[in-house]
């Protein structure tokens, strides 16, 4: 099963590491056959190189859009080199055998990603290159295939240890490669179309993913674990630049997410925000006068949790924040944008990470969420719903004063991102209760009352601050006993999607406890 390498068709758009590869091949006595660019590289540095031009007797034509479409190389990448009959249809027609066949595509996923124009786009879909590559992979029982300029090593590798021939085992891998790397790639094409056209899910949908880095573990330490990237430039954490501190984690990652797309629902034009996660939920979310106040007031709401948590800030990170951060332990730190001084008062703390994305990505903007479930995936358009004040219904007899109004569109935007059973507190744009991932809303209402009693007792305060805070219910009351249990934390405003069965016995609830609340319509579940 053992096949030598007579004759090569390399066809790269991505020239890294061409030369040296070809010059041993070369020195393997392997004949190369090449594209217009590739050839001209490869005459260039003074190999002996043949035209496919020449070997298909047509020229390059329209663009390049046809180049390799032919009998002559698809013949020769296809044919049963055991078959008598293909073989007398190769001579028949003047067709030589291609041994190895070396591509890799049009850089289509690189030139969506830096903002070129539909046409440009297109242009750089390649055609010919993917039937190629799955015609040698097809015929993998004589064909070596390369697509990847990171494989270039093992090919030699594999020649060194088998007299200059590949074996069988290792074309089918390198086949298995490349058909992994035309399912991406049209996945890339499909998923661009898609949003070109503006669906957010296609009935019909591919998915393309690039490995960004195989990480040290999973969630937990006996789990395997990678992070790809979609190829998509919303800012974020798979796009950030990391400036110090370790690899960042599985973990890290999906809390640094959270955070960034938490705090990113804050126009940095209405001021700085702030939030603080753990375990993928907030535990603390601030505006503030400055960066600095709003971390502060993020921290206040539960400084226990805060500890070894993850910041996300909508505004650069200036050094005030950074030494106000620095005062406990944190992980990671995400921002748009870090100033030197923070970046040197970081510098000090090794194992803080700290990632700028260079901006913020649109709150609003369209995209997909996925979640896996045995023998399948489940797949939703991201949660972009926004609320505007002129959205609110005012459903009981107190209407909400224009501060308790504020507070409640605040926290009803970090509920959103709180896991359900959600309800938060806030008080002056800063969150100060939170009651996360309860099966029961009542026990979530609860929770975020005795962590701002705790807090009051750690900030020396006489009263929880619950006490006269507005609140945010993921989703609709179902029965009056959550509307009873605001009350009890002294809660004065409340602001839910209403839609129960029972919304009238819980607006009578609120009435008769002296409560204002709002209906938003909308609901914000997150499991
Ligand atoms: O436009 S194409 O789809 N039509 C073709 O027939 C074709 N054959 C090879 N693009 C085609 N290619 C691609 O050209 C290869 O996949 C490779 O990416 C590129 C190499 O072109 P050059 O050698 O001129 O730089």
């Amino acid at each position: 099963d053992r096949i030598p390498l007579k004759r090569a068709l390399i066809s790269v758009s991505d020239k890294t590491g061409l030369l040296d590869f070809a010059r041993a091949l070369s020195a393997r006595g392997v004949e190369l056959l090449s594209t217009g660019g590739t050839a001209k590289a490869l005459r260039e540095s003074g190999l002996t190189v043949k035209d496919v031009a020449e070997v298909t007797g047509f020229p390059e034509m329209m663009d390049g859009r046809v180049k390799t479409l032919h009998p002559v190389v698809h013949g020769g990448l296809l044919a049963l080199r055991d078959n008598e009959e293909h073989m007398a249809a190769a001579r028949s027609h003047g067709i030589e055998m291609i041994d190895l066949l070396v591509v890799n595509l049009y850089p289509f996923e690189a030139t969506v990603a830096k903002g070129a124009d539909y046409d440009d786009c297109i242009e750089n879909i390649d055609i010919g290159g993917p039937a190629m590559i799955r015609a040698a992979s097809k015929n993998h029982a004589f064909v070596t295939v390369v697509v990847d300029v990171q494989d270039y090593a093992a090919v030699l590798a594999e020649l060194d240890a088998n007299d200059d021939m590949t074996s069988y085992g290792f074309r089918q891998r390198q086949a298995q490669i490349a058909y992994a790397r035309t399912a991406a790639y049209d996945a890339a094409v499909s998923t661009w179309m898609a949003a070109q056209i503006g669906e957010a899910a296609p009935r019909r949908r591919a998915f393309a993913g690039e490995l960004a880095q195989t990480l040290r573990y999973g969630e937990n330490p006996h789990q395997q674990a990678a992070f790809y990237r979609d190829g998509s430039d919303r800012p974020g954490v798979a796009t950030a630049r990391q400036w110090q501190g370790k690899e960042l984690s599985y973990n890290n990652i999906n809390d640094t997410d959270a955070a960034f797309e938490l705090v990113v629902e804050f126009d940095p034009a209405q001021g700085p925000a702030v939030a603080i996660i753990k375990h993928a939920n907030p535990c603390g979310v601030a505006r503030g006068d400055s960066a600095v106040d709003a971390y502060r007031r993020a921290f206040d709401c539960d400084r226990t949790s805060a500890f070894g948590g993850i910041i996300a800030l909508n505004t650069r990170l200036d050094g005030e924040t950074a030494k106000a951060i620095t005062e406990i332990f944190t992980e990671v730190v995400i921002a748009p944008d870090a100033t030197d001084k923070a970046k040197e008062i970081f510098a000090a703390k090794k194992n803080l990470r700290l990632l700028t994305t260079g901006g913020l990505p649109d709150a609003k903007a369209p995209g997909l969420s996925f979640r896996q479930v045995t023998g399948g995936f489940l797949v939703q358009g991201r949660d972009n719903g926004v609320i505007l004040p002129s959205d609110l219904k005012v459903v009981t007899q107190r209407q909400p004063s224009q501060a308790e109004l504020q507070d409640l569109l605040f926290a009803w935007t970090v509920a959103k991102h709180v896991k359900s059973n959600a309800i938060v507190y806030a008080r002056d744009l800063a969150t100060v209760g939170i009651g996360a991932g309860q099966m029961s809303r009542v026990d979530s209402t609860r929770i975020g009352k005795r962590k701002s009693e705790d807090m009051a007792e750690v900030l020396g305060l006489a009263q929880a601050l619950t006490i006269g805070s507005a609140v945010a219910s993921d989703a609709f009351f179902p029965f009056a006993d959550g509307i009873e249990a605001l009350a009890e934390a002294g809660a004065k405003a409340v602001i839910q999607p209403g839609g129960s069965m029972r919304d009238d016995e819980v607006i009578a609830t609120a009435d008769r406890l002296g409560l204002a609340m709002v209906f938003t319509g909308q609901r914000h579940f997150r499991h």
